[in-house]
């Protein structure tokens, strides 16, 4: 059995970090400087050179992005080699406006399969594994990602893409799936059809990799419970290469952010100031490797905490805590800001799956918000008393943890739409 990990780089001295950071950072900005004009303009603007950048304590010079300066310089505006070095792109789904590409040189290729392989060895993963890879293909980042990490782990890889439950079910049991990659609102699926169909003793099935979305810590426990699994947490995005940015290790306490890679900052969402570590606010990435797309300081809209609390797996790299939700997810209602994380958090607790939906509408000028959520089957055979008096418990709940009310509604098991990718969780109409 072969383990491919890298303690050297893992397990880094914090000094050690830190020179590598500032020597590819002065690296990077040249790089920067000298190739992509749109962002030299910005720095000039700012009036700042790249030999002011000496070290990472002068990163808060830099100016920063955003998805708006990406859909500005769309498609080749932030590109720092010719295309001819270029091999990919990968793009966001650009559900929220114009989509956003990312190009690839093969070594920047090379460092994300990388990133990933160190996700899939830090979930138990190697050579002797089945890594069963359902997360989609094509120009979403999930499948082409976690297909690099496990072709350098040495696993033996089915690249399923999404979809075809049936199919995904069938190659699990036949070739012994060890490893399964997906979203976890994908997994939470995947994990009611393997109930359903009696499958359970049939699968061999030891980790899960879920990300992409947010979930809950009462969503990981129910998947675990229900996969007989250990399920980690992988963050990343595509402007910044896709996922394994960071990832979650055996402690499942945060994810470890490829420091030798990126560079984290935590940052004011709305003044922009940098923020002391352990505050919350807005994650911003420089990325110091790449060659094709390095973007400095862009902002992802993530909302979370860095730790460098000592980890007792021995990786040594900063540790995020699980996304609260983006700042532009977060629902304004009734003045109140609201996560649909922290929705999740109460269904779950309450006993339900994570099969919900929330509304949120404006009637009288005043904004509604509903929450539907499915029944388990054993909730749905109760007395009609039973499951009023359930909906309120749910509402109470809401109530404390949000400080509004919700109007709670219990629905039959299987009534609201199932998801392959990343789920749909919220619809407000006060938008349409
Ligand atoms: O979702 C990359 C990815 C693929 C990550 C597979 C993990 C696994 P995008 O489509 O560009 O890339 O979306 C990026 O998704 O800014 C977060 O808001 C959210 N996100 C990604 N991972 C997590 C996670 C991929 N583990 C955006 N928890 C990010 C919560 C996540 N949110």
């Amino acid at each position: 059995m072969e383990r491919y990990y890298q303690p050297e780089i893992e397990c880094a001295s914090r000094e050690q970090i830190l020179a590598w950071q500032n020597e590819r950072l002065v690296k990077q900005v040249k790089h920067v400087w000298d190739n992509v004009p749109y962002y030299r303009k910005k720095m000039e603007e700012k009036g700042v050179a790249p030999e002011d950048i000496r070290s990472v304590d002068d990163l808060h010079k830099l100016p920063f992005l955003t998805k708006d300066d990406l859909r500005e310089a769309y498609p080749y505006g932030l590109l720092a080699k010719p295309l001819k070095d270029c091999v990919r792109i990968q793009s966001t789904s650009g559900t929220t406006g114009k989509r956003v590409v990312a190009f690839y040189t093969q070594h920047d290729i090379d460092l994300w399969d990388d990133c990933c392989a160190r996700a899939i060895v830090a979930a138990g993963g190697t050579n002797e594994d089945v890594c069963h890879v359902c997360y989609g293909y094509g120009l979403f980042t999930g499948g082409p990602g976690l297909n690099g990490g496990s072709h350098k782990v040495g696993c033996l890889t089915l690249p399923m893409s999404s979809g075809n439950t049936d199919r995904q079910l069938q190659f699990m049991v036949d070739l012994g799936s060890t490893i399964l990659c997906c979203t976890p609102s994908y997994a939470a699926y995947l994990a009611e059809s393997i109930h359903e169909r009696g499958l359970r003793d049939k699968i061999k099935l030891k980790a899960g990799i879920f990300g992409a979305e947010a979930w809950s810590e009462e969503m990981r426990r129910d998947i675990e419970q229900k996969l007989g699994i250990t399920a980690y947490d992988i963050y990343g995005l595509t402007e910044i290469s896709g996922p394994g940015v960071s990832f979650e290790c055996s402690a499942q306490t945060g994810m470890h952010i490829n420091e030798d890679h990126f560079i984290a900052e935590i940052i004011d969402p709305v003044t922009g100031e940098v923020l002391p570590e352990g505050s919350k606010g807005e994650l911003v990435f420089t990325s110091i490797t790449k060659e094709a797309f390095p973007l400095l300081r862009y902002r992802t809209r993530d909302i979370c905490v860095l730790s460098r609390e000592a980890c007792p797996c021995g990786r040594t790299h900063v540790k995020m805590s699980k996304p609260m939700g983006r700042s532009d997810d977060m629902l304004i209602i009734k003045g109140v800001n609201v996560f649909p994380s922290q929705i999740e958090t109460v269904l779950l607790e309450q006993g339900f799956t994570a099969n919900y939906q929330i509304l949120v509408d404006r009637v009288n000028n005043s904004d509604t918000l509903e929450v539907q959520v499915e029944m388990t089957p054993e909730m749905f055979s109760d007395q009609l008393s039973q499951v009023a008096d359930r909906e309120k418990q749910v509402v109470a709940a809401l109530k404390s943890m949000l400080g509004i009310y919700a109007k709670v509604r219990l629905v039959a098991p299987k009534s609201i739409q199932r998801s392959e990718g990343k789920a749909v969780r919220v619809i407000d109409k006060r938008k349409i």
